[in-house]
């Protein structure tokens, strides 16, 4: 009834008479106003989660499940023979994080509420966010992804800020998008704050717009990770215009509550989401000396407030700014910068340990000087931050340093995008397990032929259902009978698709020679370049024209098929995951700092392929031997080849059975579908450079995926390990890592 009342009101119709979209608008506008009269989550010591990126994905379905509404909400548009699919599918996805970092930080606001912990979180609104991805000629091209419109999430706050840049001020505006706790009856808020003056009309020919034209372009687009020099500045800019905003909002608050500057400490909690927000740092200084805060206090004060999370090892991830681009930017923010530089370095000389070296600002640095914590997102790279990257800090504050494997919320990658799975779980061992991750345990005794029989049942028809959604919105026909081999993640060399590029040459060549496997095999991609990397570009290419060779082969293609879906996003991953067999987890060992992708497929039944990297070595830990594909050089070797420095691709590509698959990018089925040059330097890099490594594990993994596809066959037994795999998914929840920041870092 309560839907039938809404649509009434907003359209003048009945349920039978709306359209997707008006359903979609009704169903918003019903939680919305549920969300209005929640009370915020209360607490003493509020937290704020600053983030460049929050990947949030569409919201409706996940705030029906939180508030409790979807059951009946979906039961009344059965009722009026409509589907509730249809209304979700109406509904716009924001792109506002490159991939896992922004994920994570989505994750953490859905836990954070569902713990009943007061925390908002505090960024910017992007109005194209990243880019949308298109596929012509078998290249990726990038469209700007606009997602805002009249009627949103999005909330106006009345809350506008000044931010001073040097060359001028610019006025802030303040949105906000309520987030309920699971079955909380509370709410947290996502703050996001959008430039005043922002001029989407500035955009032209793709997502080129004046990257100079700071008053009209500050919110437009989210910086993708590995972007261009021009870019930089306005990334600059950005950043310092989120924090000035945020170190405003979060001092507002504070004074609100009643409470002195000097307490900062005492009521908030800052954690600061990679070195995207460092800048809060010297802000919050810069505005507490405005209150007439010593320096030297003020700084105390913030580095009681202020923890730091690490994401990468990957040197040319870590942000390292010109002074000269700060002081371009706030020349007072810039000034504090030098300061706490020099109060640093009265204490610690050591050059390695300078924030300011050789005119370059090392934001990671003065985070750890500047934050009560630092930690790590799963044990192997918080163990690999400790004992090379940053081991000079934590020499001298080993206290600092702690890790917090990252999790997933259940809410979301389960209950949300697998239904079935829920259902399947719950009629076994009830719904403890939805606020108690771990209960999932109790999941494995029920392992009868009926129930694996059930649990496979479960993943064929989520084949069906990721088949029939190719079909309709690619034109792609996919054979359901086939095994889902899944890799999908942002694309990066270390990340390695070109080995499991490498693997499908290889399987294409054996099916040519009369090897055939034993059932057909799907390949499935999802990835996005960062516009400006020209490598993994080219790595797409690779992909997309051996997809072409593979289709216009009659010999392969009953056997092998290969599918990039376009533009990755999260609700292709809500299609993907849940019909996954097998989860590619392949990056270099070292490199891949925790992954959540990982765990998302697990938890949907798919077995892990993978690299002891990252968090694949807490799930090898947990499911054991049996349970996981294993292979490749572990970390310690590779991080020894990286010192000694000896590594040749040339010695690797010396051996036939490697040559004949590298070489095969240059031969003609491949130049009939592509161009040379970017297929070339594919060939060129593999040959000459090959920086993470494919080749060395290459063989490994042929063999052990070969292993895997013929357990597959072993149908009881293949169930058997997919139970395995959900039941010892609990330590991933979100709400785990959550309590564990709240006990170890946050104490609200
Ligand atoms: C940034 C850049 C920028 C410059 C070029 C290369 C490059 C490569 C990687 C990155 C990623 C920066 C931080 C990040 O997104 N880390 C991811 O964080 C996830 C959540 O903790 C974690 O699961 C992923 O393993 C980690 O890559």
């Amino acid at each position: 009834m309560m839907l039938n009342e809404q649509t009434r009101r907003l359209w003048n119709k009945s349920i039978q008479e709306c359209d997707d979209r008006e359903m979609y608008l009704a169903l918003q506008q019903l939680c919305k106003e549920r969300m209005q009269t929640m009370p915020r989550v209360q607490g003493k010591r509020k937290l704020y989660y600053l983030s460049a990126e929050f990947l949030i994905g569409r919201l409706l379905t996940c705030n029906l499940i939180n508030l409790g509404l979807y059951d009946a909400v979906a039961a009344e548009l059965k009722a009026a023979g409509k589907n509730i699919a249809f209304a979700e599918e109406a509904e716009p996805e924001p792109s506002l994080g490159n991939g896992g970092l922004g994920r994570l930080a989505a994750c953490f606001l859905d836990s954070i509420a569902t713990l009943n912990l007061p925390g908002d979180g505090v960024g910017l609104c992007y109005h194209y966010g990243l880019f949308e991805q298109k596929f012509y000629q078998n290249k990726q091209f990038e469209q700007p992804d606009p997602w805002l419109e009249p009627k949103s999430w999005l909330e106006k706050e009345a809350v506008e800020f000044t931010v001073p840049f040097a060359n001028g001020s610019v006025q802030a505006e303040l949105y906000s998008i309520d987030v309920p706790g699971y079955q909380t009856g509370t709410k947290n808020k996502l703050r996001l704050f959008d430039l005043k003056t922002v001029d989407g009309s500035i955009v032209a020919d793709g997502i080129e717009f004046d990257k100079e034209d700071i008053v009209h372009n500050l919110t437009l687009f989210l910086y993708p990770d590995d972007s261009d020099r021009a870019g930089r500045l306005l990334r600059v800019y950005q950043q310092y215009f989120m924090v000035s905003c945020a170190a405003q909002l979060i001092l507002k608050e504070l004074e609100e509550a009643g409470h002195r500057a000097e307490e900062l400490a005492e009521y908030a909690v800052i954690q600061i989401n990679d070195t995207h927000p460092s800048m809060v740092i010297p802000e919050l200084i810069r505005l507490l000396m405005q209150k007439g805060v010593e320096f030297k206090k003020a700084a105390e004060i913030v580095s009681r407030t202020c923890a730091y999370t690490n994401h990468t090892i990957l040197a040319e991830a870590l942000e390292k700014w010109p002074l000269k681009s700060l002081q371009a930017v706030s020349p007072e923010m810039a000034q504090i910068v030098v300061m706490l530089d020099e109060l640093a370095k009265e204490k610690y000389p050591q050059k390695e340990l300078a924030i300011l070296d050789d005119g370059i600002v090392h934001m990671a640095r003065m985070d750890m000087h500047y934050g009560f914590s630092v930690n790590g997102v799963a044990a192997l790279h918080t163990e690999i931050l400790k004992e090379s990257e940053l081991k000079p800090f934590y020499d001298i504050y080993p206290q600092k340093f702690n890790n917090k494997t990252n999790g997933i919320t259940f809410r979301r990658w389960i209950s949300a995008c697998n239904p079935l799975l829920d259902e399947f779980i719950t009629e076994r061992i009830g719904d403890g397990w939805k606020k108690n991750a771990e209960q999932l345990e109790q999941l494995k005794a029920f392992n009868s032929q009926e129930d694996l029989q059930e649990l496979l049942h479960i993943k064929q028809t989520a084949k069906n259902a990721l088949a029939d959604y190719m079909k309709h919105a690619f034109d792609v026909t996919v054979n359901t009978n086939s095994v889902f081999d899944v890799q999908i993640k942002r694309l990066h060399e270390y990340k390695r698709q070109q080995m499991n590029l490498l693997y499908i040459i290889w399987k294409y060549k054996q099916i040519k020679a009369g090897n055939l496997p034993p059932r057909p095999i799907t390949f499935f991609f999802g990835a996005k370049a960062a516009p400006a990397y020209i490598l993994a570009k080219d790595i797409i290419h690779a992909l997309l024209c051996l997809a072409q060779v593979i289709r216009q082969d009659p010999q392969v293609s009953p056997w092998l098929n290969l599918v990039f879906v376009e533009n990755y996003n999260v609700s292709k991953a809500e299609k993907m995951i849940p019909a996954a067999d097998v989860s590619e987890q392949i990056s270099l060992a070292s490199k891949e700092a925790s992954g959540t992708g990982n765990m998302k497929l697990m938890l949907n039944g798919a077995i892990t392929l993978g690299t002891l990297d990252g968090a694949n070595v807490e799930i090898a830990e947990r499911v054991g031997q049996e349970n996981i594909y294993l292979f490749g050089k572990q970390s310690e070797e590779v991080i020894a080849l990286y010192q000694a420095g000896t590594y040749s691709s040339a010695e690797y590509y010396a051996k036939p059975e490697i040559a004949e698959l590298i070489d095969f990018l240059l031969e003609k089925p491949m130049l009939q579908c592509g161009d040379a040059g970017c297929l070339g330097r594919l060939y060129q890099d593999l040959t000459h450079k090959d920086w993470f490594m494919a080749l060395p594990d290459l063989i490994d993994y042929i063999k052990v995926k070969e292993q895997m596809f013929a357990d597959y066959e072993n149908r009881t037994q293949w169930a058997q390990k997919m139970l395995v795999n959900i039941s010892k998914a609990g330590f991933f929840s979100s709400d785990r890592t959550i309590a564990q920041y709240q006990q170890d870092i946050w104490k609200l």
